[in-house]
């Protein structure tokens, strides 16, 4: 099962370099457009008032009527980008200094009835003990909360017929061996276990790699209807740090339920 889910994530990843601009839940298009612009997916037209932030930069501005936009900032290393508006679903994805290079379109999706925002917060998991190699490699504002992450949110109104998936928007800073054999950090003699993935108390996944829109499939066991249920998100540790307990630090935003 664990090797299953592996793959799955990894079929993800394999996707051409250009897959960071083609997000979950989303079309992104380089050059298209003299200014950066945020779209409807659906019909294309420009999505005014939607707030865009970037925590780690501490960072927010807003489009104009047309949907349109602009970065006053140094994004400075791998960083988060959070594209919210009322009526559609929250939107993250993996931001670095190469990606405002030419303007980008990014596309948003009204938001249905089938699901559920459990957290739009922006997460740090570890101890923020980090190296600069990371696939952070950015600058940290933001406190670790901890090792791990806990959530509860009540499971109702859903189609329990059709497959549940819990999904991230966005985690980076992971520094897995694969991870690591994938480019995504720097750091020649160390890694770390996955993060793990935990539904009412039952590990149902790893992450190995970073990246957008990671889809998790609920096990329907497992899922209390319209009850509260918990889901449990817990970093990794260096495994050639024995020395001491060396955590992995992570980020992540956006929690989301789909069905
Ligand atoms: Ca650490």
């Amino acid at each position: 099962m664990k090797k299953v889910l592996s793959i799955i994530l990894l079929s993800f990843f394999l996707l051409p370099a250009a897959a960071a601009a083609t997000f979950q839940g989303g079309v992104s298009e380089q050059g298209t457009s003299s200014s950066n612009r945020i779209i409807d997916r659906q019909t294309g037209e420009g999505v005014g008032g939607a707030d865009i932030t970037l925590p780690k930069q501490n960072y927010h501005t807003k489009t104009d009527k047309q949907g349109y936009f602009e970065l006053d900032t140094e994004i400075n290393g791998t960083s988060i980008m959070s594209v919210k508006k009322e009526n559609y679903k929250p939107f993250t994805m993996t931001v670095n200094d190469g990606t405002f290079s030419a303007p980008i379109v990014v596309g948003i999706e009204k938001s249905n009835a089938s699901g559920i925002a459990v957290d739009t917060n922006m997460y740090h998991l570890g101890d923020n003990n980090f190296s600069d190699l990371s696939a952070n490699a950015g600058e940290f504002r933001m406190q670790s909360i901890g090792p791990f992450y806990t959530r509860r949110f009540t499971l109702k109104n859903l189609n329990f017929t059709k497959p549940v998936y819990l999904v991230i928007g966005s985690i980076i800073g992971i520094d897995t061996a694969m991870a690591r054999s994938m480019g995504q950090n720097k750091i020649p003699n160390a890694f770390a276990s996955p993060p793990e993935i935990y539904f009412n108390g039952n590990k149902i996944s790893e992450i190995q790699l970073n990246g957008d829109g990671q889809r998790i499939r609920l096990p329907s066991g497992l899922i209390k209807k319209n009850q509260v249920n918990e889901i449990t998100i817990k970093t990794g540790r260096n495994l050639m740090q024995t020395a001491y307990i060396d955590y992995d630090d992570i980020e992540f935003m956006n929690i989301i339920i789909e069905n």
